[in-house]
């Protein structure tokens, strides 16, 4: 059985925009109210995902969410003619306009929590999605991403769907969880980050919001059948929550036996580290990144963490990371690329442009929701959703034609953006064999 790991992206949607929604998310509230462009932003995912298919991967796609988001604003008691709603709205309450147009369903390492086969209970892939309720704009991604992941993900013989937490344990899925293992068939190391205890808080807090409880990420773990010896919970050092890392993925990255992280992502680091490497029974390569090389600040401002580790299909021992374009920029980041890539385990380092998203504070690792699969899971696959170069083709073309260049703010009140995003949206589920999402 050849068993992978596929990164399944989230393509960013028609109505892409910066609205600064995302409370202790420094480049969201750094790009409130710039101009977007939505056709940029999907054509810089649709270059990710060929990357990764000339790396050797596995590549899946899920697709936007349709919005704006009505059936939220009915639920809030909102009625009549949508043109007045947004009218209504756009006086009364432009954040809560903004909030329904947003397009975070993007970043999809916020959709769910995923435990491979090798390390659940009952051998089963199981998905927990995330409730993602510390924030109003994304809570209303829960319900559709359950919808989705039962869609495609959807024989009970081979993964198991949980429902969302209830939203007051806060949980932001699989950006605060690193699968650490040997080869990816075998049984892995859970590493779950939390940002704060709902049951007996610390009595030191961020003053930013810490997103992810323990309490949520312990509940992930029962519910999935993982192991308590092969699990690891740590809490995010508050400094870094305040320096702007609203999710451990921001700080630290890992694959298969390489953990990538700053010396300051963590409480109790070097405890955690040690027990980590005792759960790998000796095998763990951490990379521990001082502070004194990059801030805590610098790593939020280039992103370097939030790169993807990748093993390509065909040379198992490599670790590619792939990283975004702002690492690049950052001389002192870049420097000390090369100086890894000559001296460490990392193998290379590739860069992306992920502009679009990363002003809204999502680089590449925010993009993927990653899925260890054995080739037969693959196969079980529901939709169209596992990319090649066709599929890329035409997604290509119908955002080309169908996304719109760019979106101010005073473009939400639009309602031909209303119009053009949903023409837009169905056409994407129908090239993904999605059109049953799409009521
Ligand atoms: O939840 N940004 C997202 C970025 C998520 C990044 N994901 C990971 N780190 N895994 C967030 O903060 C900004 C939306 C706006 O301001 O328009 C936003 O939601």
């Amino acid at each position: 059985v050849n068993t992978v790991e596929v990164n399944f992206d989230g393509l960013p949607g028609p109505t892409h925009n910066f609205a600064g929604l995302a409370h202790g998310n420094l480049a969201s509230a750094g790009s409130a109210g710039i101009r977007s462009f939505p056709r940029q932003a999907a054509l810089q995912s649709i270059g990710k995902m060929r990357s990764m298919l000339e790396l050797g991967l596995t590549q899946g796609i899920l697709p936007p969410q349709p919005r704006p988001a009505f059936h939220f604003l009915s639920s809030m008691g909102f009625t009549g003619p949508t043109d007045a709603i947004i009218q209504q709205l756009a006086e009364e309450s432009p954040a809560l306009l903004a909030a329904v147009y947003s397009s975070s369903s993007m970043w999809v390492a916020n959709a769910a929590t995923v435990t491979p086969a090798p390390d659940s209970a009952d051998g089963r892939i199981h998905f927990t999605t995330a409730n993602l309720s510390s924030q109003l704009h994304r809570s209303l991604e829960a319900e559709d991403t359950r919808r989705l992941l039962e869609t495609i993900f959807p024989d009970s013989d081979a993964f198991a769907q949980h429902a969302p937490l209830p939203c007051i344990l806060s949980d932001e899925g699989a950006a605060n969880h690193t699968r650490l293992c040997g080869r990816y068939e075998d049984k892995g190391v859970s590493l779950f980050v939390y940002g704060r205890r709902l049951i007996s808080p610390e009595p030191q807090q961020p003053k930013l919001p810490a997103r992810q409880t323990l309490e949520a990420s312990q509940s992930v773990a029962r519910s999935h059948g993982l192991a308590p010896s092969n699990t690891v919970y740590a809490r995010q050092l508050p400094a870094a929550v305040d320096a702007g890392v609203f999710h451990n993925d921001v700080i630290c990255v890992g694959n298969r036996n390489l953990l990538f992280v700053h010396e300051q992502a963590f409480e109790n680091q070097q405890q955690i580290l040690d027990r980590l490497d005792a759960t790998c029974e000796g095998t763990l390569e951490a990379i521990i990144v001082p502070a004194g090389i990059i801030s805590l600040e610098r790593a939020v401002s280039s992103y370097l963490f939030n790169g993807q580790l990748i093993t390509p299909n065909e040379d198992r021992t490599a670790q590619i990371l792939v990283a975004p374009l702002e690492c690049r920029d950052d001389l002192v980041v870049a420097g000390y690329l090369d100086q890894l890539v000559s001296q460490s385990a990392l193998s290379a380092v590739r860069f992306l442009d992920v502009r679009q998203s990363m002003r809204n504070g999502g680089g590449p690792a925010c993009l993927r929701l990653r899925v260890v699969m054995s080739d037969g899971a693959i196969s079980r696959v529901g939709a169209r959703v596992i990319a090649d170069d066709s599929l890329l083709d035409t997604l290509e073309t119908w955002i080309e034609t169908h996304y719109p260049e760019h979106i101010d703010p005073r473009d939400l009140l639009d309602p031909e953006l209303v119009a053009g995003a949903q023409t837009a949206l169905q056409g994407i589920y129908r090239i993904l064999n999605l059109d049953n999402l799409m009521d």
